[in-house]
């Protein structure tokens, strides 16, 4: 079977958006809805746990804050905090303060160049997948992916397999043709349960997940001069991440 196309998670796979963008953004909503609540680093280690960021809200007050109440529905509150989430996000984003991860763009390219076919299926809002790409790539990058799998448009979020299914059927592709890229537990649990193989680089939040299953697991993508480091499977002896490599690992 030949490879078709690649299908990228976004948040800590293409950057890491976690830390310093999206943490960053809830703390910004809350302190502009005049709440005392402060997502330090470690907690929000442990709030990773749960995708989607207003499914993240909800599972920190019912863990954390159990006895907070709101006038009217819970459902709204947390949408119009997560709106506002949103819009602090992007608006980091605008600014530049998140580059690619090392390699991103290069495979990206000569994915391009090989003819491939590209997709992104994430879990983070629509919004802030744009964002990401023009910041970083160019505005007429949003046309390189045929799919952009995010947010709602799949009710149950990763790990399950749902949002990775409805990129395949958009795509009219098989699981056998194609290979996804995930940093995370939840992104592996979701792309192989919809049938395909990942290509695992870690981040800081990660790198202690369990990813048995992935056929390699690196520290980075990587450069020619800036080499990743392998922490499971076979590099065939590279030492970044390449077209050929991909190729290699989906057989
Ligand atoms: C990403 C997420 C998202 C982001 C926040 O997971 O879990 O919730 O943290 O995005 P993955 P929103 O990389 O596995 O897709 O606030 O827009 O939901
Ligand atoms: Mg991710």
């Amino acid at each position: 079977m030949t490879l078709q196309a690649l299908i990228f998670d976004v948040d800590g796979t293409l950057a890491d958006t976690e830390r310093d963008g999206h943490r960053v953004a809830f703390n910004r909503a809350f302190a502009e809805a005049d709440l005392e609540w402060e997502w330090s680093e470690e907690l929000y280690g442990e709030l990773l746990a749960v995708t989607g960021g207003k499914e993240r809200i909800l599972h920190y007050l019912e863990t954390y804050l159990p006895d907070f109440r709101v006038d009217g529905d819970l459902s709204e509150f947390i949408a119009g905090l997560h709106k506002s989430k949103t819009r602090h996000y992007t608006e980091m984003l605008g600014e530049g303060v998140i580059p690619l991860r090392p390699g991103v763009e290069r495979l990206i390219n000569e994915a391009r160049d090989a003819g491939l076919r590209l997709a992104i299926a994430t879990t983070t809002t629509p919004a802030n997948v744009e964002a990401l790409l023009v910041s970083t790539l160019g505005p007429e990058s949003m046309e390189w992916f045929e799919v952009i799998a995010a947010g709602d448009i799949v009710p149950a979020k990763k790990p399950a397999p749902d949002i990775y299914t409805w990129a395949m059927e958009q795509m009219k592709l098989e699981p056998a043709d194609c290979i996804a890229f995930e940093d995370s537990r939840n992104g592996i649990l979701s792309a192989s349960g919809a049938g395909l193989k990942s290509i695992i680089s870690v981040n800081a939040y990660t790198a202690n997940d369990d990813f048995s299953g992935a056929p390699i697991v690196v520290s980075q993508w990587g450069e020619p001069d800036d080499p990743f480091e392998v922490l499971a499977g076979d590099a065939s002896g590279k030492s970044y991440l390449d077209i050929e490599l991909v190729q290699q690992l989906h057989h």
